[in-house]
């Protein structure tokens, strides 16, 4: 196949990952801005290398005529998660947009079937529509969903299967196979914590996003009073920030923002 045609192959891949990729990193933008904890940790995602298709398609026996209907991850997504039970939020959150903006196919759970490898991993196959300059064209793509500890795993298995082929040491294997075990214990651990991660998280995002408001709100005085010195109302904040108490933070920030209503109308 000629450099050409397999642009005009990958490119609505392209664009399936970036727009997948930018969807489920606006649901994590979402839980954060509303101060909720987010299921999903950050995303990414990836066209397979041309490279990997033909060595996919050559091991699997697919003519290279037929890539686009036989092989399901041209198009990638990965989605990390914290802890375990986040995963099968995801799940559900993909499983409500069937039908909509994408079509689940098949779900594989190698998290309560591990591969033999060692391998944990949700994945979904969709079907996802994209709207080329040349009309709709609908492509798969694998949405492969994990924890941190899982993604660290299999990364790392991933590397070395890809420099050993076939032929991995045994000393290596058993390694990765205890590892994959550490992996999972690790899974567990964090389970058992889970409600005191995600609350001191939860906190930490709402300072940070009352934070974030106390300094526009001052650099909206600051733009209405014609650049007059706000030093004194600085000085109040850091005073504040130093007690560490997020209630009275919260009441500042109210105090200002009434300021800057009053004073937005009438102009200092
Ligand atoms: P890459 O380079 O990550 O894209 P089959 O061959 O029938 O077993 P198939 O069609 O490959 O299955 O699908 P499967 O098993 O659901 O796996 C698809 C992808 O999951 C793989 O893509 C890997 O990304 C990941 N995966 C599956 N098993 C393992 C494993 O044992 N270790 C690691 N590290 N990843 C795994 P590719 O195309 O193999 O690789």
């Amino acid at each position: 196949m000629e450099m050409w045609e397999w642009k005009r192959i990958l490119i609505p891949y392209e664009q399936a990952v970036e727009e997948l990729e930018v969807k489920f990193t606006s649901i994590k933008n979402e839980y954060r801005l509303l101060e909720e904890y987010s299921p999903i940790e950050y995303v990414t995602g990836r066209v397979k290398a041309i490279s990997s298709i033909i060595e996919k398609s050559k091991k699997k026996n697919i003519a290279l005529e037929n890539i686009e209907e036989e092989i399901e991850d041209i198009a990638g997504i990965r989605i990390m998660c914290q802890f375990v039970g986040d995963i099968y939020k995801v799940v559900d959150i993909i499983r409500r947009r069937d039908g909509k903006d994408l079509f689940i196919v098949e779900e594989r759970d190698y998290i309560e079937n591990m591969k033999s490898s060692g391998y944990r991993s949700f994945h979904m196959i969709i079907k996802y529509p994209i709207q080329t300059a040349f009309g709709e064209k609908i492509i798969f793509a694998e949405i492969q969903i994990r924890t941190l500890a899982m993604n660290f795993w299999a990364t790392i298995e991933h590397s070395l299967r890809y420099k050993y082929k076939k032929n991995m040491p045994k000393h290596i294997e058993e390694r990765i196979s205890k590892a994959a075990e550490a992996a999972y214990l690790l899974d567990q651990e964090m389970a058992a914590i889970r409600k005191e991660v995600t609350e001191a998280q939860k906190r930490f995002q709402t300072e940070s996003n009352i934070v974030s408001d106390i300094f526009d709100n001052i650099k909206g005085l600051t733009e209405i009073s014609g650049g007059k010195d706000m030093h004194e109302l600085y000085e109040r904040f850091w005073a504040l920030w130093e007690e560490g108490d997020v209630e009275s933070l919260q009441e500042f920030n109210y105090e200002l923002s009434l300021i800057a209503q009053t004073y937005g109308a009438q102009k200092l």
